[in-house]
């Protein structure tokens, strides 16, 4: 008898409830499609067959976490709920102070209207696109301060989120640390490609930045992603629990903003974490006038005791190794192939290399558009740009932001697709690399003010 040739990792967890899914023909997609808009946000999640658009509110929650929402303690003020997340957060994530939002934007427009002022400049790895906007609705400027490594799809760096040293202290040095309110850290750098920051860049951003009195606030939405890359790649980490090392992340830096719907497991849900009192009490007031009171900022009761106990699941390094290594999966299935794509494999998605897979198409028609257009007509499996249309427009210029990197992002919900939804994917993908060559670009024909890429509209050229 042959022998099998290698031990394999299987989900720490088993199905209870299922989702059926609706199967379509060519034809069915092609009219959902051009009623879309080419644009796969445009779609009706039934239309699609295996949804990769994100992970954001998209994760399968435990049979914990489920019962948790019947213990929602649905009170206007005081909710016991908001007790026991404020308790976890501070036990996992270290900080002091908790305001709940409905989910991460809320909490970015909260800290970006009170540490912003016009004028001012924010550094950080690599831009996202909520973040950057309420950066600038605020009157901010965006800078980005992430090594070059991180725009180039083929550059193999381990820690591709990290912030260049060089480039933060040359714009002290220009703009000066009061024109400076913070630096905006996010872990993993989700534009990038999923690509974790190291222990060693964080603490030398730390002590940079304290030397000229500069906060940090990290973007923590998928920070625990990040706890599991450094324990696999960094010196010194191997033997600590990810819990260490989340901790520690957040110890050099002054707060978070966070969108729950990622790493902690829920459907809804975000918060603004800070050590800071004054600031804390700023976005005590400015809660109440925007999302609700300070004790469930826009969320149920039963919301907060999900977040609760998600935090409690996802920092178990089992979980992590099972939602990191569903990435790494398809990752490598698609390396075998020679589909371009960013590597090293990230942290919650592929994120396809639409320059490469389509390099006949100029960057405006598209070609990051066009290759998740081509991918749900091929399989119905919905993916997201994250190219220049993600990119938008820059505010003084009008112009498009032109970035390097022209990307089509797989997205993994955590704890939601088998194996076999992994195969079609990857199949799927090649099949649609095989006809590259007749692939034809795209043209924009409503263009929206704000976050363009959710609702924008094209035709094919
Ligand atoms: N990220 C994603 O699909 C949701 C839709 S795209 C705007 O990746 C980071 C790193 C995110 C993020 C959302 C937010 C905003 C902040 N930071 O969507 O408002 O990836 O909860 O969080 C999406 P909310």
């Amino acid at each position: 008898m042959e022998k099998l040739k290698k031990r394999s990792w299987a989900e720490p967890f088993k199905i209870k409830t299922v989702e059926l899914l609706k199967m379509t023909s060519p034809e069915d997609r092609k009219k959902a499609l051009e009623e879309a808009g080419y644009n796969t946000f445009l779609l009706k999640s039934e239309d699609v067959y295996i949804d990769l658009l994100t992970d954001s509110g998209t994760n399968a929650m435990s049979d914990v976490q489920w019962a948790g929402l019947m213990v929602g303690d649905e009170a206007y003020a005081g909710s016991k709920n908001y007790y026991h997340l404020e308790e976890k957060i501070q036990k996992y994530y270290g900080y002091k102070y908790l305001v709940p939002t409905h989910q991460g934007r809320g909490a970015e427009h909260i800290l970006s209207q009170i540490l912003i002022k016009q004028g001012d400049y924010i550094p950080g790895n690599m831009y996202f696109t909520t973040t950057r906007l309420h950066q600038e609705l605020a009157g901010g400027k965006f800078m980005d301060v992430i090594i070059d490594e991180a725009h180039d799809p083929e550059n193999l760096h381990p820690f591709k989120g990290n912030i260049d040293l060089q480039k933060l202290e040359s714009l002290v040095n220009k703009v000066g640390a009061k024109k400076i309110p913070y630096v905006s850290v996010a872990a993993t750098v989700n534009m990038a490609g999923g690509q974790p920051i190291s222990m060693e860049n964080l603490r030398q951003v730390h002590s940079l930045c304290s030397k000229q009195g500069i906060k940090i606030f990290l973007d923590a939405t998928r920070a625990m992603e990040n706890a599991y890359f450094i324990k696999m790649r960094e010196q010194g980490y191997q033997n600590k629990s990810m819990a260490d090392i989340l901790r520690e992340m957040c110890s050099y830096t002054n707060g978070c903003t966070m969108s729950a719907k990622k790493d902690l497991l829920v459907n809804i849900g975000g918060f603004l974490a800070l050590n800071d009192y004054e600031i804390f009490e700023e976005a005590r007031n400015m809660v109440v006038v925007y999302e609700g009171l300070h004790t469930y900022g826009g969320l149920a009761g039963r919301d907060m005791e999900a977040m609760a106990i998600g935090i409690e699941e996802a920092i178990q390094e089992d979980h992590m190794r099972a939602r990191i290594g569903q990435v790494e999966y398809v990752g490598e299935k698609l390396k075998s192939i020679d589909i371009p794509f960013v590597q090293p494999i990230g942290g919650h998605a592929i994120f396809l290399d639409a320059k490469k897979f389509l390099p006949h198409l100029k960057q405006l028609e598209f070609p990051a558009q066009t290759l998740a257009a081509e991918l749900y007509l091929e399989s119905g499996i919905r993916s997201m740009e994250r190219g220049i249309v993600s990119a938008g427009r820059n505010k003084e210029t009008g112009d498009h932001y032109y970035p390097k990197l022209e990307l089509v992002r797989l997205t993994f919900p955590r704890r939601v697709y088998t194996q076999a939804h992994c195969d079609v994917t990857a199949e799927a993908v090649e099949a649609v690399y095989e006809n590259r060559n007749s692939i034809k670009g795209l043209e924009m024909i409503y263009e929206p003010k704000y976050l363009r890429f959710f609702q924008a509209r094209f035709k094919r050229l």
